[in-house]
């Protein structure tokens, strides 16, 4: 019975592009607030996506600020109520809602060599959408706990950012923006950032076209 709520939400993120994230029941060092009712949070479902899927179900159709902000909030919100959980966003703050580190607890992933967190199938192309929180302890899938960086000797990530605004060290966000406002940078722009497509796990999830263009432009607009 208690299995079937994670199928139920697997089922009701198909149509719209979106796939559960795996889930995990918090400790207090994972900072998870307690329910819009004041009762303590007992599990929590991460919901995202991977590739393009999304991208088949949401158009970059309207002019509000933040579009794909806006259809999540849309679309999960009424899921959650439905499903009888509490539902927090990883644009909500600042302060932002540690979703990086509900991440690696829920899916046991690991951070890259160049920041963000690699998914042995999806490689670096998959984010989170959303956080549904539970009063009620659901049973979840295991973590995955698989690091596909331990077993690749060349990490061309490291090296393919023709600005070096990605790499081993710390994410120089100008450099980065600085590049893709130049003639140079639009191969960035257009097919999405050189370090991640770099990497040779998840090539069949890159995000191509205006999907990638959407991402790169939002990130130039909220940097
Ligand atoms: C703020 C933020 C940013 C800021 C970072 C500002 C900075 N470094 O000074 C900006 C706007 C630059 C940014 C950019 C991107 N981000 Co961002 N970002 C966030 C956000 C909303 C909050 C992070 C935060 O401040 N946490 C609080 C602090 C205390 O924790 P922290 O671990 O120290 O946070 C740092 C890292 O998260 C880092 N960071 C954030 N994004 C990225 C992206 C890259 C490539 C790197 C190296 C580091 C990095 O910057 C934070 C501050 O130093 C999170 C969502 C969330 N709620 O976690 C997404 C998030 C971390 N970002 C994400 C992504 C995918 C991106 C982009 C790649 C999106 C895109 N355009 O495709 C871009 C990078 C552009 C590129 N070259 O491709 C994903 C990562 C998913 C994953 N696979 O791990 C998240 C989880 C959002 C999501 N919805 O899934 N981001």
């Amino acid at each position: 019975m208690r299995k079937l709520i994670f199928d139920q939400i697997t089922a009701a993120l198909l149509p719209l592009g979106l796939i559960p994230r795996g889930g995990f029941h918090p400790l207090t060092e994972d900072r998870v607030p307690a329910g819009r009712n004041g009762s303590a949070t007992a599990s929590v479902v991460l919901i995202g996506n991977a590739g393009p899927a999304l991208w088949r179900h949401f158009k970059d159709r309207d002019d509000r600020t933040d579009p794909l902000d806006a259809w999540c909030r849309e679309v999960l919100t009424p899921l959650a109520q439905n499903l009888g959980a509490d539902i927090l966003f990883p644009f909500e703050g600042p302060p932002h809602p540690p979703f990086l580190r509900w991440a690696q607890r829920a899916e046991g992933l690991s951070s890259s060599p160049i920041g963000p967190l690699i998914h042995p199938e999806y490689g670096l192309w998959h984010a989170y959408r959303g956080a549904l929180l539970f009063d009620r302890v659901i049973t979840l899938p295991p973590p995955l706990s698989i690091n596909p960086c331990d077993a690749c000797a060349e990490r061309p990530c490291l090296t393919a950012c023709p600005v070096a605004a990605i790499g081993a060290g710390a994410y120089d966000v100008p450099a980065c923006a600085g590049h893709l406002r130049q003639p140079d940078g639009r191969d960035c722009m257009e097919l999405g950032c050189r370090a991640r497509r770099a990497c040779p796990i998840g090539q069949d999830y890159h995000y191509i076209g205006d999907q990638a263009q959407f991402h790169m432009s939002a990130f130039l607009r909220n940097r």
